[in-house]
């Protein structure tokens, strides 16, 4: 087991919704820490640099437009085995497609408005926990 930091995102469409605390207390009760911790909003500049690897494709403008509508509460998350462990509480990108009780399950409407994002590798969460978090901004 090893001991991995990851990037979470509770999405627009979730904030709204009110979802915030509950999806919070899921990351907690689940064994995780959360070391990292901001609300804030995101514009199409920083979107693309975040999901530079979608630019481009048929998605990706819906994709930029929902994450840009309101308000995101950024995250890093600590725990063992924490990058696989935060996409499992999350379940499949497309909610249709996502194990009951689970994030998207319980609060994603569609596969592009799907209530969380969570790093898929230890290579993405290095990049993009360094993309939204400065050193004094992790504890
Ligand atoms: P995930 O790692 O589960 O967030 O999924 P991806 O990196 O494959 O996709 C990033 C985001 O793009 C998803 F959260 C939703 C959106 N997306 C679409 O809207 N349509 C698609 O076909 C694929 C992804």
């Amino acid at each position: 087991m090893a001991l991995e930091r990851t990037f979470a995102i509770v999405k627009p469409d979730a904030v709204k919704a009110g979802h915030t605390g509950e999806i919070l207390s899921a990351i907690e009760q689940g064994g995780m820490k959360i070391v990292g911790l901001k609300l804030t909003r995101l514009t199409p500049a920083i979107c693309q640099g975040f999901y530079h690897e979608h630019v481009g494709k048929g998605f990706y403008q819906e994709l930029e437009n929902f994450m840009v509508e309101g308000p995101v509460v950024l995250m890093v998350l600590e725990g063992e085995n924490a990058i696989l462990r935060w996409r499992d509480l999350m379940g499949a990108t497309n909610p249709a497609n996502a194990a009951e009780g689970t994030l998207r399950k319980r609060f994603g409407a569609s596969i592009g408005r799907n209530a969380t994002h969570g790093s898929d590798k230890p290579e993405s969460a290095k990049f993009e926990v360094s993309y939204f978090f400065n050193a004094f901004e992790q504890m």
